[in-house]
């Protein structure tokens, strides 16, 4: 699928220090791997609904550590899918009375246009799950040879022959003999299979389909339904793939097996990633990533943001209205990535300020300041991608250089004595203005 365009990015001097990014099975802050290329999979919109405030949090944070990335001069490969098929795409559709294709199209084009205006560099390969179905057959029809996929019996209205994944024989065979890392149900989540059932049950899974041999088996492939999609699956059948398998599969053609960091929001946690992995090493015999790494939940009005409540604010409604993207960004900025946060007005008023006092400060920014701004800012962020206290830095600086103007104008007018005040430099703005832009991506 086509991607969006990035803008090239300005050059800094010198490099960002080691990134120490918090990963999901540690449930610590670790040093990130140095494997070249740097390699990044974040799942992406089931594009129905696009784009609200937490989806952009997600690609906003993630695209911190691309800009960080870069900025060490590493070869970043970046790839995102889009789940441009699965069951509440095809709800919704129905229920609007829309093709679902439309429905995706115009809600995938509408996700990218939000991207390009929140200025988050574009992957290098955006696929979607339709697109992926060739490559996923043969992986499942792999998967049943080696004994860890399996057919279930149609009854209860449902036809012969769904695909799932058996969650006992993988771990069975990741234990007997993988290399350092092997899989087992629990390793990336590190919930046990009571905490797993609800989550299993809220987001996609079916724990009380009848024939499975374990509840929590995922489902690979669902052969075709009447009045349902379905693409030739060779021996599997008519139908369509499950969701984990497409992301296993898109990542792995992609990127490096093991890539370095897989991403996406916390809800993402279980049974995706947990599920995502699991096929990974069942395929092979790798681990799916190196780094786990997840973003809190944005919400609003006391419940988490999503598609299924339609407590959302849209990115394209805010732009629409003619809110500046950039202090949409600098919005979602002002909050930790790892946190679970809640979208309010004010949020937004303050990131207008914030973006006008800097947007005046760099007209008279101090000569000296700029470089040890951009210190605190690599700094700031090569820690667990801290962008409120890069924000903070930026605050003390645009304080400093406002100080400073007001009193250079006061010694102008002879209301104020002569000296101790750093002449307003042009090529600290630009220093700074680079900096902002490719660390943060807010053009000032
Ligand atoms: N297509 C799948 C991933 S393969 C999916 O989860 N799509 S989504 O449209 O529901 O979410 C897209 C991305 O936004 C995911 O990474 C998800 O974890 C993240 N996300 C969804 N809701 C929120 C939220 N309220 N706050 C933060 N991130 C969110
Ligand atoms: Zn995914």
């Amino acid at each position: 699928m086509k991607t969006w365009k990035s803008p090239a990015l300005p050059q800094l001097p010198g490099v960002m220090p080691g990134i120490q990014l918090h990963e999901t099975t540690a449930q610590r802050v670790v040093p990130l791997p140095d494997t070249e290329p740097a390699s990044l999979y974040v799942c992406g919109i089931t594009p129905y609904d696009a784009t609200h405030i937490g989806h952009a949090a997600t690609y906003v944070a993630f695209d911190l550590l691309n800009r960080a990335w870069r900025d060490q001069d590493r070869t970043v490969s970046y790839v995102q899918n889009v789940t441009d098929i699965d069951d509440p795409l095809l709800e919704r559709a129905t229920r609007d009375g829309v093709d679902w294709r439309e429905l995706a199209i115009s809600q995938t084009a509408l996700f990218q246009a939000d991207m390009v205006a929140l200025n988050v560099l574009a992957p290098d390969n955006y696929i979607g799950a339709v697109e992926a179905i060739g490559w996923i057959v043969p992986e499942v029809e792999k998967l049943i040879a080696a004994g860890i996929a399996y057919p279930v019996a149609g009854g209860n209205g449902e036809p012969d022959g769904d695909i799932y994944f058996s969650v006992e024989a993988a771990s069975a065979a990741a234990k007997s003999g993988g290399p350092d890392s092997p899989w087992w149900l629990g390793q990336i989540s590190g919930l046990t299979e009571e905490e797993m059932l609800p989550f299993f049950a809220e987001r996609g899974g079916d724990p009380e389909r009848a024939g499975k041999r374990h509840r929590l088996d995922p489902l690979l492939w669902r052969v075709a339904r009447e009045g349902e999609p379905f693409w030739d699956g060779s021996s599997l059948g008519d139908g369509r793939p499950g969701w984990h398998i497409e992301c296993t599969v898109i990542a792995q053609r992609f990127l490096p097996k093991p890539f370095t960091v897989q991403g996406g929001g916390s809800d993402l946690v279980f049974p995706h990633h947990e599920m995502g992995a699991g096929h990974a090493f069942a395929l092979e015999h790798t681990p799916m990533a190196q780094h786990y790494s997840h973003t809190g939940m944005v919400g609003l009005d006391g419940e988490k943001m999503s598609k299924s409540l339609g407590n959302l604010v849209l990115v394209s409604v805010l732009r629409a209205e003619g809110t500046d993207p950039a202090a949409i960004r600098l919005a979602i900025l002002a909050h930790h990535y790892r946190v679970d946060w809640f979208w309010t007005q004010e949020l937004l008023d303050d990131a207008e300020y914030r973006l006008e006092r800097w947007r005046k400060a760099v007209q008279t920014a101090p000569d000296g300041s700029a470089k040890p701004l951009l210190a605190e800012m690599r700094a700031a962020l090569s820690q667990d991608l801290d962008a409120p206290r890069a924000l903070a830095a930026v605050d003390a600086w645009a304080a400093a250089s406002i100080a400073a103007a007001t009193a250079s104008a006061r010694a102008a007018d002879g209301s104020q004595p002569v000296g101790g005040v750093a002449a307003a430099s042009e090529r600290d703005a630009d220093l700074v203005s680079d900096s902002l832009e490719a660390l943060l991506g807010i053009k000032l």
